[in-house]
């Protein structure tokens, strides 16, 4: 596929910053980047809900060389569709030669991007963005006992037995995996050494560094007078 102009909505070290590595391993610095200020509710104005109904980041616009524009919303999706793309960057194993190693990879980036996700967005919305009376204690404390005892013994499995998650390789799964271990620790979660060796191989990368250069301006919870604390619909 021929790019012609990537454009990313962010905020630091959020979701879209799995995107902006991406961007980084596959073309560089070729795409612009516009910060979506969550916590002052920017993702709530009419203007950011016409282009993407679900009131959040990433947010990627994609104009092909042939004038052909479209608007992607999932992060799990852009990060697959950039390493499918610029084969060289050698971040996806191909379909046709070697069907089980792209099988794996393929399970472990939905695992990341859907089950994983989905642990950690529930832990974070009940103990720090939704509003107090909204928030259950007993959802939180569910989902960290899942991510202790049913995800964290997969990643130290495989973590264990190869310097990345799905072999010796380095691929788009690492993106995602590595963006969730870290937001897993902000909860005192992914504590096995194992997790810190991975970390210090992936966080060397330069398209990480590049990616999470802006990862301090991330605060774990909105300002008490945020108007995402009306907002947030979770
Ligand atoms: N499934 C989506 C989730 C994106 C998402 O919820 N992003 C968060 C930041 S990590 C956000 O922008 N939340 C703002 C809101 O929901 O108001 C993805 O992976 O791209």
């Amino acid at each position: 596929m021929q790019f012609r102009k990537i454009k990313l909505y962010h905020y630091p070290a959020t979701r879209s910053a799995r995107v902006k590595w991406v961007l980084h391993e596959t073309i560089g610095d070729n795409f612009e980047v516009e910060i979506v200020p969550l916590y002052e509710g920017k993702q709530y104005t009419a203007e950011y809900l016409e282009m993407n109904p679900n009131h959040n980041v990433p947010m990627l616009e994609i104009t092909l060389e042939n004038g052909e524009t479209t608007t992607m919303l999932e992060s799990g999706a852009m990060v697959t569709l950039f390493a499918d793309s610029f084969i060289d960057a050698n971040l996806a194993p191909k379909a046709e030669n070697g069907g089980i190693a792209r099988a794996d990879y393929l399970q472990m980036l939905y695992f990341a991007s859907s089950w994983m996700d989905m642990m950690l967005w529930q832990i974070r919305i009940h103990q720090d963005i939704l509003p107090k009376a909204e928030r259950d204690e007993k959802t939180c404390e569910r989902y960290r006992e899942k991510f202790v005892s049913e995800v964290e013994p997969q990643l130290i499995a495989r973590l264990s037995k190869h310097d990345y998650i799905c072999s010796n390789e380095f691929s788009a799964a690492d993106i995602i995996i590595t963006h969730n271990i870290m937001w897993a620790k902000m909860y005192g979660l992914c504590q096995h050494d194992v997790f810190s060796r991975y970390l210090s191989k992936v966080t060397k990368r330069p398209a990480f560094i590049k990616a999470f250069s802006d990862a301090k301006q991330f605060n774990l919870k909105p300002d008490k007078d945020s108007p995402v604390k009306a907002n947030f619909s979770g």
